[in-house]
């Protein structure tokens, strides 16, 4: 995987918009505009998409990140991914282990998330092209967050492994954003910093220019 595709690796699903899925897609493609590098469907929680629906808002969001070229992740659901022929597929310590999905990804994008320095060496043992790691900072946008870690936890994790390319994410804004790859992230994700954003597009941009 190339690691510039994790510069400014945008998430998000129907569920962070109010006015849900048309809203999702409008922005997406604001946010591609601006310049976003990766992004990942996290279609999740009580008011999310399902069946059919969840299928055609996810090819709708492929084919816009397909137009700008960029890559198309999907969030934890691993039959999506496979049927939609995605990019890569992203998931956490609770989700299905990589051991068990890797044979059916080859030439994917395998991300996993990681909270500690044991799940880091996991994640280099098995192979991952990339670990999220986060909360850095308090988030409202993930209702099971853990406590946050802090920054300086990136920069231990990139010397631990120094190989493994690292995006952060968690409460990150224009604000904290220069700090963060300060202490060793090849990247930044956020949700919220764009999706809430007035301009989603600028916000977009600005992240670019920090
Ligand atoms: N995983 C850890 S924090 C988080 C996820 C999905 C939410 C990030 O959202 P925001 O709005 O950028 O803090
Ligand atoms: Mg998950």
């Amino acid at each position: 995987m190339r690691t510039d595709y994790l510069k400014l690796y945008f998430i998000m699903g129907s569920q962070n918009f109010p006015a849900g899925e048309t809203q999702a897609l409008q922005v997406l493609e604001q946010a591609l505009q601006g310049g976003i590098t990766c992004f990942q469907l996290r279609e999740k929680g009580d008011t999310a998409l399902t069946g059919a629906a969840s299928i055609r808002f996810a090819q709708k969001c492929q084919v816009l990140c397909h137009r700008y070229q960029v890559p198309f992740i999907v969030n934890d659901n691993i039959e999506l991914a496979l049927q939609l022929d995605a990019d890569g597929i992203h998931v956490g310590q609770d989700d299905a282990a990589v051991s068990s999905f890797k044979n059916k990804f080859p030439n994917k994008i395998i991300g996993l998330s990681v909270h500690t320095l044991s799940e880091l060496e996991l994640a280099v043992q098995q192979d991952v092209n990339y670990v999220g790691i986060g909360p850095i900072f308090a988030t409202a946008s993930k209702n099971d967050a853990k406590k946050p870690c802090g920054v300086d936890f990136i920069t231990e994790a990139k010397r631990h492994c120094p190989t493994m390319p690292i995006v952060a994410i968690g409460g990150i804004t224009l604000d904290n954003a220069a700090s963060v790859l300060a202490h060793g992230a090849d990247g930044l994700s956020v949700i919220s910093a764009i999706s809430a954003a007035n301009d989603p597009q600028a916000a977009t941009r600005q992240f670019h220019h920090l």
